[in-house]
C-alpha cells in the first residue's frame, strides 16, 4: 500500500517525531498489557473477559505498530545534499498495518463494550454479530479505499474516484455502527449500578470522539493543501497515535473501572 507518506521528503525533526510517536505507542500498549493483567483480579469472575480482551487488543496493537516503526526506519534515509530524509529506492512505508490492527481491535473493543453493558446470551449474540460485522466491514471498505490514496492526492496518474467510493461506504457503515452502539448504551445503562453508569457514559463519549478521528485522518490526502504538506504527514501520524492511545488504553481502563465498580456493587448485594 503506497500511502502518500512515500511521496514526500521530510525535515529531520518531522521524521524523528513520527518515529518517536511509534516508539511511544508501542511502549504505551506494552505497559497497558501489564496494567490489565494486574488489575483483572479486582473484578469478579464474570467480568474477567473484558480484561482478557484488553490484553488481546494490547498485544495485537504492539505488534502492528512495531511493524510500522520498522517500515518507517527502513523506508527513509538522510540525504546530506538536500539535508532532508528521502525515501530509499525500493522501500515503501504503508499504513496497511494499522488497518490490520483495527480489523482485530474494532471487533474486540465492541465485544468488550457489550459485555460490560451486561448483555448476555441471545441478546448479546444478536447485538454482537451486527456490531462487530459492521466494524469489520467498515475497516475492510476503508482498507480498499486506501490503495487509491496517491491518486486522490494527485501523486500518481489515475482516478481518485475509488477512494471516494470505498471511503463513503465505510463512512456510512460507521454511522450505522454508531447508531447500533448508541442503542446498546441506552438499553444497557439502566442495568448498571449508579456508580458504574458515569464511567460507562464517559467510555461511550470517548469511543465516539476517538473513532471519528480515524475517519478524518482518511480524508487528509483528499485535501490538496494538506496532502502536499510535509508537516501534515506528521499531524496525521500524531492523530492516529492520539486516537489509538485513547480508543484502546483510555477506553480499556474506563471499561475496566466499570467492571470493577460493578463487581463491588454485586458482591455487596450478594454479601
Ligand atoms: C476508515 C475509512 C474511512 C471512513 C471511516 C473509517 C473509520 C475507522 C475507524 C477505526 C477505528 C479504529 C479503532 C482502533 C482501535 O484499536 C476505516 C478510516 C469512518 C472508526 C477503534
Amino acid at each position: 500500500m503506497e500511502n502518500y507518506e512515500n511521496f514526500i521528503t521530510f525535515g529531520y525533526w518531522q521524521y524523528e517525531v513520527i518515529r518517536h510517536a511509534f516508539g511511544f505507542t508501542v511502549a504505551v500498549f506494552a505497559a497497558s498489557l501489564v496494567y490489565f493483567g494486574m488489575t483483572a483480579n479486582q473484578a469478579i469472575q464474570k467480568y474477567r473477559t473484558t480484561f482478557a480482551i484488553s490484553a488481546v487488543v494490547m498485544v495485537s496493537a504492539t505488534i502492528e505498530i512495531f511493524q510500522l516503526w520498522l517500515m518507517w526506519d527502513r523506508a527513509f534515509v538522510w540525504d546530506e545534499a538536500i539535508r532532508q530524509m528521502v525515501r530509499v529506492e525500493g522501500e515503501i512505508f504503508s499504513n496497511g498495518y494499522r488497518y490490520a490492527n483495527w480489523l482485530i481491535d474494532v471487533p474486540m473493543l465492541l465485544t468488550q463494550f457489550l459485555i460490560v453493558l451486561q448483555f448476555t446470551g441471545r441478546e448479546l449474540f444478536n447485538r454482537w454479530w451486527k456490531l462487530t460485522g459492521a466494524g469489520a466491514l467498515m475497516i475492510i471498505l476503508g482498507y480498499i479505499g486506501q490503495y487509491y490514496e496517491p491518486q486522490v492526492a494527485g501523486f500518481v496518474e489515475g482516478s481518485g474516484a475509488p477512494f471516494w467510493f470505498w471511503g463513503l461506504l465505510s463512512w456510512l457503515t460507521f454511522f450505522g455502527l454508531l447508531f447500533m452502539a448508541n442503542e446498546a448504551v441506552k438499553d444497557g445503562l439502566p442495568q448498571l449500578s449508579p456508580e458504574a453508569r458515569g464511567a460507562m457514559t464517559n467510555a461511550w463519549k470517548i469511543l465516539v470522539v476517538s473513532w471519528f478521528i480515524y475517519g478524518f485522518a482518511y480524508m487528509v490526502p483528499a485535501v490538496p493543501a494538506l496532502a502536499e504538506s510535509d508537516t501534515f504527514v506528521v499531524v496525521r501520524q500524531l492523530l492516529y497515535t492520539f486516537a489509538d492511545v485513547v480508543s484502546k488504553t483510555v477506553f480499556g481502563v474506563l471499561l475496566a473501572n466499570v467492571a470493577i465498580l460493578q463487581s463491588r456493587s454485586e458482591s455487596h448485594a450478594s454479601g
